[in-house]
């Protein structure tokens, strides 16, 4: 299988950038901050790297900021976690790692043995480590998010490719101690519709059933850098519903150019990116990288973060991780010119490229140390709807309507399962509108593959209509731009919780309020409203749609008995075996394959 690595840009692995003051050594962390050697945590200062130029300002005047150190300041570090990250090798004797890298537990599936340094000197996956768990105060390179968690090297991608049974062992690769798996790989970009294999579906399943003492494995998963001409719902990994899709945030608060349309996507962190800043991290042959940018980086920033939510709250659930992502991670004033924020029916901002936005480590803690299990999931499957329709620029509207008989009040994931065909796949776009109005790309346009023929089903998700009621009319919106297809059926399936998941948590969405505004609940989602006025907000809705059932008032089922169906639509990802490193201007082939070379159509 095509399996690439999610980062952008030649890599260069240069010694580390120093700042001396006081005659001592500064070191980057990816909070943007500089770890000064001999310094008590407070005496942590934020810096950015502004071209070749150093600029040292004080923490937080760098907006808006993730609250890694705000997190730390709180005590907590990663100690006690483990995270598994899933990669191309790991210099496990890297002197910035080795502390906290978990020695006997490391594997390599590509070589089959227990040793997953790569021989190739691959190094991805040594520098997704130190974003993680790189050491604090030893004179070296960077410190991670979770400085004090500890990491198993599993080696998966090397230029012989994977298979599904080595995608499988190595997502369940200890998974009675690994608590997250990080994951900065994937299909490639930009054409193609890739989906995981029936044993990776199953080692995900398994994982959010019997992992971490049944509470869940966590999945991150780094959701692409195929630009906005790319969709991560193509990519079966991180449409799936068990993974935490992840973008990456430009430090001048619009989308990395290289971030995908991903309604999969819960939320956001800073990648890196050239046009910008970057990224710092380790790196192979004991050294130190300053050049990274890329979704493969935002990913490990994020499993991070959960590392030190995972330690203020142990009894945390796969849902529970992903409710506080949601909860927490904030819009601020982030900007796309090609994309704009909503604010969906349960009161929360999403955004197609950012998901619920940068996520706010300090949040993620504080909510997790007092958080109570949200309710058990239910699932709920509308019937088909079989419209059989062809499908040309104009667009086809298609509507099920979800009544009484489904018990969801609270949405968490929603799937389209759609059976579709079209003479250009890269034509195809696909847009679900939810009973509160919001909108999810479930597809856009993937210039690539313009001129693939494709047909098959295909199951999309998108986590965009979280908290919403579900009750009332759905409507996906076909288009095929140029070439024709059709659209045969499709149905919904839904997921979530009958009863409030936040019953005691009280945050508008919408903060500060302003004068003369209070911030009141609104079942899952709240707002700030006028407290002399006498109405308030009936976006979100409890009352049930007086619309007839249409599957005749199906029962609610639990998680583990709905499955994906989704089979791969033929066209776009050749079979073999490359790693594709993506530059700026072009896909490098580092071995055979018959990858397509992208080329971007920005930056
Ligand atoms: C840190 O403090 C120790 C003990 O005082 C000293 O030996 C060491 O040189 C200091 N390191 C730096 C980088 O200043
Ligand atoms: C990390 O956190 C643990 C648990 O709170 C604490 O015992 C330990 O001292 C911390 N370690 C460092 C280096 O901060
Ligand atoms: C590693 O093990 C897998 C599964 O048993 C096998 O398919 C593969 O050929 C082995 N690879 C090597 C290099 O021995
Ligand atoms: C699609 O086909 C047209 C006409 O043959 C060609 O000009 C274009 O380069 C093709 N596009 C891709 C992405 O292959
Ligand atoms: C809130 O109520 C006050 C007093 O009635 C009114 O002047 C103000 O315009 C209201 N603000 C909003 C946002 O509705
Ligand atoms: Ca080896
Ligand atoms: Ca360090
Ligand atoms: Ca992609």
């Amino acid at each position: 299988m095509i399996r690439c690595l999610l980062y952008v840009g030649v890599i260069s692995t240069l010694t580390c950038f120093y700042i001396y003051c006081d005659d001592q050594i500064h070191h980057y962390t990816n909070q943007f901050v500089v770890w000064c050697d001999n310094e008590s945590s407070e005496d942590i200062i934020a810096e950015w790297r502004l071209s070749e130029q150093f600029t040292i300002e004080k923490n937080g005047a760098i907006a808006p900021s993730m609250k890694i150190q705000e997190a730390w300041n709180l005590g907590y570090n990663g100690s006690g976690v483990t995270i598994a990250v899933v990669d191309d090798g790991f210099e496990i004797t890297h002197t910035d790692l080795d502390a906290n890298m978990y020695s006997g537990y490391h594997y390599d599936y590509v070589d089959n043995d227990t040793n997953p340094d790569p021989a190739d000197g691959n190094d991805h996956g040594t520098m997704c480590s130190g974003l993680i768990a790189a050491e604090a105060n030893n004179n070296e390179c960077v410190v991670g998010v979770a400085y004090r968690a500890k990491v198993i090297g599993v080696r998966l991608l090397a230029s012989s490719g994977t298979t599904d049974l080595m995608e499988s062992r190595s997502l369940s690769h200890q998974r009675s101690i690994a608590d997250i798996y990080s994951n900065s790989w994937g299909p490639q970009d930009g054409s193609g519709y890739s989906d995981t294999g029936s044993l990776v579906k199953a080692a995900l399943l398994g994982g959010i059933t019997s992992g971490r003492s049944g509470k869940g494995s966590i999945f991150t998963w780094a959701a692409g850098n195929g630009q906005k001409s790319d969709n991560c719902n193509a990519d079966g990994y991180v449409n799936s519903i068990y993974t935490i899709g992840v973008t990456s945030l430009d430090s001048t608060g619009i989308p990395a150019f290289y971030s995908e349309v991903c309604a999969a996507a819960m939320a956001t962190t800073y990648g890196g990116t050239y046009t910008s800043r970057y990224l710092h991290s380790t790196a192979y042959s004991r050294s130190c990288a300053n050049d990274l940018q890329g979704t493969s980086f935002s990913t490990p920033v994020a499993s991070g973060i959960i590392a030190l939510s995972l330690q203020a709250n142990p009894n945390l659930n796969w849902r529970d991780v992903q409710h506080l992502i949601v909860l927490t991670s904030k819009k601020y004033t982030l900007t796309d010119s090609y994309y704009s924020w909503q604010l969906n029916g349960a009161k929360k901002y999403v955004h197609p490229r950012l998901g619920f936005g940068l996520m706010d480590a300090e949040d993620m803690v504080r909510y997790a140390s007092t958080w109570t299990q949200v309710p058990s999931q239910v699932s709920f499957q509308s019937s088909t709807s079989s419209p059989n329709s062809y499908v040309g620029a104009s667009g086809v509207s298609n509507s099920i309507t979800i009544g009484s008989g489904c018990s969801i009040q609270y949405l968490e994931h929603v799937q389209v399962q759609l059976s579709f065909q079209a003479d250009g796949l890269g034509y195809v776009e696909l847009t679900l509108t939810s009973p509160s109005g919001t909108k999810s790309f479930l597809m856009t346009q993937r210039y690539l593959d313009y001129n693939n023929t494709g047909s098959g089903t295909w199951t999309f998700m998108t986590v965009q209509h979280w908290g919403e009621a579900p009750q009332g009319q759905w409507t996906l919106k076909m288009v095929v731009a140029a070439l024709s297809g059709r659209l045969y059926s499709w149905k919904l399936i839904l997921y979530g919780t009958q009863t409030d998941p936040l019953p005691n948590i009280n945050v508008c969405s919408v903060n500060p309020c302003a004068s003369g505004q209070t911030c009141t609940g609104n079942n899952y989602g709240y707002e700030c409203i006028n407290v002399t006025s006498t109405t308030t907000s009936t976006t979100v809705s409890t009352t049930t749609s007086t619309n007839a059932p249409i599957n005749g008032g199906m029962a609610a089922t639990t998680v583990s008995s709905t499955t994906s169906t989704t089979a791969a639509i033929a066209g776009g990802v050749a079979a073999g075996a490359v790693l594709v490193f993506v530059s700026v201007a072009i896909v490098i082939k580092l071995s055979v394959g018959k990858a397509t070379p992208v080329v971007p159509v920005t930056a």
